[in-house]
């Protein structure tokens, strides 16, 4: 790369001995198909450069987990995305989870994690598992081809999600759009953001006004996070910003979650066949299908001071990009990564994250999930696909289009 602006000049000289890549990761050629380009990342070196970016990269299991573990090198509160927040304006009121560190951190951190527990969910799921199985009968009756994606991944999600936050009625086409556009935001402005970027000052403004108290239903988790404010265990300006981060955090995700395993059961008969004989492996498909499709591909931290990664000294003030999905099939970590096994343990997976910031909504997005398999393997006897996938190109998630298929009623 030539240039002549000397700040910029600067910030492309990695520390000696780190090899320099000139790989793109929100180019179209990376993300309509990363797994050679995951390959390149993770053989090279334990810590490469992008000079496309300036940026440290990390792709291989131990060193992704590794960042994602030390909250204290590796700061949140400079922006997950590739935007250094102490250099370049958010695009939004930071998140007062996601982007931000102990202290600050943890009061939202404590509040969500208690409403989004194993305990508190139990309330949902029998309405959850019902919502499931109507769906499922109305995929049924409409014949036998039908799309993963628009006809059920999307579908259940929307149906249960807002209203187990209290959202009204109006408006919900743009939680998916939001999402989509605030993942993409992670990445540089390229076209996928540029694009966004026309239409999402409307949305904005929706997502906005269902954070405010008076828009949020009685008994649902908004008006819960409300509550903890009255409570005083958070403040009255982090309320809506918490309950912001649900419509930011779980639509999408949840989504992608769920076409991620169906895509990874189809044509699987054999899997198919033991997990509806079996249903205590469920957790277990969700997990693998987390490990191996990885929704969320990637975030980055930001280094506080100078810190080491495999002997590697990257400076203070470097943004360190970490890529979830290749540690998710690094050989170093994983026998056959790039296989669908119902025979291994796929826990300390990192498509959660791993650390103070593991996905708090990881519970709400297994029960969702689950509840949609069950439902399906209840009534379905085969599941095959039935046409090219097509993916949804996103700067940070690996989502899908269209996900053709074919099932057998049982
Ligand atoms: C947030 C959030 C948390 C996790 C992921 C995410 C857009 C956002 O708190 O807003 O992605």
């Amino acid at each position: 790369m030539t240039t002549t602006d000397a700040s910029l000049a600067l910030r492309t000289e990695p520390t000696p001995g780190v090899p320099r890549l000139d790989i793109d990761p929100f180019g179209e050629e990376f993300l309509s198909d990363p797994m050679p380009f995951h390959e390149r990342l993770r053989e090279e070196a334990p810590v490469t450069y992008l000079d496309a970016y300036g940026v440290y990269a990390v792709a291989r299991y131990d060193e992704v987990h590794r960042a994602l573990t030390d909250w204290q090198g590796l700061q949140s509160a400079a922006g997950v995305g590739l935007a250094n927040f102490r250099r370049e304006k958010p695009w939004r009121p930071p998140s007062v989870l996601l982007e931000a560190d102990p202290p600050r951190h943890d009061a939202p951190r404590s509040v969500l994690a208690e409403l989004l527990s194993p305990r508190r969910l139990r309330v949902l799921e029998e309405r959850w598992r019902s919502d499931a199985r109507t769906i499922v009968d109305e995929l049924l009756a409409r014949g036998r081809s039908f799309d993963a994606v628009t006809d059920l991944a999307e579908v259940f999600p929307l149906r249960v999600f807002p209203d187990a936050i209290g959202l009204g009625e109006e408006g919900r086409e743009h939680l998916l759009p939001y999402g989509d556009f605030a993942f993409n935001a992670f990445g540089p402005r390229n076209r996928l953001v540029t694009e966004g970027q026309a239409a999402i000052g409307p949305t904005m403004a929706w997502i906005n006004e269902q954070c405010r108290r008076e828009n949020l239903a009685a008994g649902g988790i908004g008006e819960r996070i409300w509550e903890a404010a009255d409570r005083g265990d958070i403040t009255e300006e982090q309320a809506p910003l918490v309950v912001r981060s649900l419509l930011t955090a779980g639509v999408d995700t949840t989504v992608t979650g769920i076409a991620s395993v169906l895509h990874a059961m189809a044509d699987r008969p054999d899997d198919w066949r033991r997990v509806r004989e079996d249903r205590s492996l469920l957790p277990r498909v969700f997990e693998e299908a987390v490990r191996l499709e990885s929704p969320v591909q990637t975030f980055f931290r930001t280094t506080t001071e100078p810190v080491e990664i495999a002997g590697v000294l990257i400076p203070a003030d470097e943004k360190v990009l970490m890529f979830l999905g290749a540690a998710n099939r690094d050989r170093r970590r994983w026998e056959d990564p790039h296989a669908f096994d119902l025979d291994r343990d796929p826990s300390g997976h990192v498509g959660f994250g791993m650390g103070i910031h593991q996905c708090v909504g990881q519970h709400i997005a297994r029960l969702e999930a689950v509840s949609v398999l069950d439902a399906l393997l209840d009534r379905v006897a085969e599941l095959e696909s039935a046409g090219p996938v097509r993916r949804h190109l996103n700067n940070t998630l690996r989502g899908f289009e269209a996900l053709p298929m074919r099932l057998t009623p049982a």
